[in-house]
């Protein structure tokens, strides 16, 4: 069967006519993502979440409206300066809207990018320490654009109070960050919450967080919501901590546990930032995920977004969607939802498609000998499931790892600036060697990337740094194409000269 993917511009398929292609697991998956186990009413919720899902953010955008401004606690790793950190890339700065100015946004944005499912408040303060300004925006939405499922992430202080209001409203995916359960952990990240109109300070603030996020936690597993819990890992404060946390919510029916790493930079003046305190490592945050793991479904594919993100996951099309941009579209939502409906069905039958293509394989001959080691392999794509997208366009590469036991998805890898900044336009001179070393640091632990073109310079570069480029894989389904890779590495003896390298020392 052929099959259609998305376009340059990320558009739908909308026949069943174009590249072939099955996908081994996961990415493309037979088995929806891993999710064929659970219940129909919860799979229709998340198929088409591109959080909730991480077969369904190769396909599906999300966009944030910044209409939240105030906060009701202080984390050690936050500058109210700005975004939310929680869900937000520290040092980010959004444009605050009003809730009329937001619902305009979002019809805007879902007449112009039909994919975009999700309509998110996360900031860039705590949207339930702005519960009107929050709830107007989502009333507004549930009014004009039904079609749109709402989504909602705070630090869960005021969760308890509003969880009413938030079935009414029909949000059925809500975000709650719990850094820890012990409130001594918790004074070490938190310096205070204002609580009852009163500011407290150090474990006794903490423990009051701590209940209320499980509180609430708890009432909205009563109510059927999905919960996904957002961790800041912090090491040498909550890392350890952490897989109690996991094994705790996990208890009390959250769906989705996203660990996501510390970002303390002292140029973004947060204490954290300012005190010198570290990060994981890439390692260490893929060790703690893993040790999660066992306990809940991880979410791996977080981007960090803004609190005004628009498109899909690691896309920032915000620009093209600002107050003065918006006032000038002439929008008749009727239409747009219709054609939205089509859109949706194409990718639906797509990724159908896709299963029964997979499904249909015969299993492929093991390609490793069972004591290979594993290998990362990095890609770029613009979405739709295939490695579609230059490396010297790429500002992020999502890496995986093959084993002789299959593939998995690790994690994105954000760069600030792609190689090339337009076309046809490649740095020079010193900024050209700048902007790979950045690229090399992130993929230090790839031992290949594949892109769909990778141009004479950068390839060299990769090639010294030990990472083996190749546009071989072009157009070709991710998870397909990293075990192929997988497979020419081994048969290139990769594998030998790398346990002769871990052995030399
Ligand atoms: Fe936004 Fe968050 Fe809803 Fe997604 S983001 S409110 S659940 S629609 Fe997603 Fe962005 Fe990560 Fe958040 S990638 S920061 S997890
Ligand atoms: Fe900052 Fe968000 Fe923490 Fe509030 S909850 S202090 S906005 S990171």
């Amino acid at each position: 069967m052929e099959l259609k993917v998305l376009g340059q511009d990320n558009t739908p398929p909308l026949t069943d006519s174009a590249p072939s292609g099955g996908c081994s697991s996961g990415t493309c998956g037979s088995s929806e993502d891993g999710m064929s186990h659970l219940p129909d009413s919860v799979r229709e919720k998340v198929h088409n979440h591109p959080c909730y899902s991480e077969e369904a953010h190769h396909f599906y955008a999300r966009m944030h409206v910044a209409v939240a401004p105030a906060c009701n606690i202080q984390c050690h790793y936050c500058n109210r300066k700005y975004d939310c950190a929680n869900e937000s890339r520290p040092g980010v700065v959004s444009e605050l809207l009003s809730p009329d100015q937001a619902a305009k946004k979002v019809l805007a944005v879902a007449s112009e990018i039909p994919q975009m499912t999700v309509l998110g408040v996360a900031g860039p303060g705590d949207p339930l320490a702005n519960p009107e300004r929050t709830f107007a925006t989502f009333h507004e939405i549930a009014d004009k654009a039904p079609d749109i499922k709402l989504c909602l992430s705070t630090n869960g202080l005021a969760l308890p109070d509003h969880v009413d209001e938030i079935e009414a409203l029909n949000v059925d995916h809500v975000t709650i960050t719990i850094n820890c359960v012990d409130p001594e952990i918790g004074a070490q990240i938190y310096p205070w919450v204002f609580w009852n109109n009163r500011r407290i300070k150090g474990s006794k603030g903490a423990k009051i967080l701590i209940e209320r996020q499980q509180k609430g936690l708890e009432m909205l597993i009563e109510r059927g919501i999905l919960v996904k819990v957002n961790s800041v890992m912090i090491p040498g404060v909550n890392d350890e901590h952490l897989k109690e946390v996991s094994k705790i919510v996990k208890g009390k029916g959250a769906f989705l546990h996203n660990v996501m790493p510390l970002i303390a930079e002292k140029e973004h003046g947060t204490f954290y930032g300012v005190m010198g305190q570290r990060g994981p490592s890439k390692q260490e945050l893929s060790d703690l995920q893993d040790a999660c793991a066992g306990d809940m479904n991880m979410m791996r594919h977080c981007r960090q977004c803004r609190a005004d993100a628009v498109g899909l996951l690691g896309e920032d099309r915000g620009q093209e969607f600002t107050l003065d941009k918006i006032e000038a579209m002439d929008i008749d939502y009727e239409a747009a939802m219709e054609k939205r409906a089509n859109i949706h069905a194409g990718i639906e039958a797509h990724r159908d498609a896709l299963r029964v293509e997979q499904a249909e394989k015969e299993t492929p001959a093991l390609i490793a000998p069972a004591s290979a080691p594993p290998a990362r392999i990095a890609i770029t794509t613009k979405g739709g499931g295939v490695i579609n997208e230059h490396f010297g366009h790429a500002t992020e590469f999502l890496v995986y790892e093959a084993s002789p036991e299959g593939v998995r998805f690790i994690g994105p890898r954000k760069v600030d600036n792609a190689y090339c900044v337009g076309p046809d336009v490649c740095p020079t001179g010193d900024d050209k060697g700048t902007v790979l070393d950045v690229i090399l640091d992130a993929l230090e632990d790839c031992s290949a990337v594949l892109s769909a073109k990778v141009g004479i310079e950068p390839w060299s570069r990769l090639e010294e740094a030990g990472i083996t480029p190749s546009g071989e894989y072009a157009m070709d389904l991710i998870e397909e194409a990293v075990q192929g890779m997988y497979g020419d590495l081994i048969e290139a003896g990769w594998a030998a000269k790398d346990l002769e390298a871990q052995a030399a020392g």
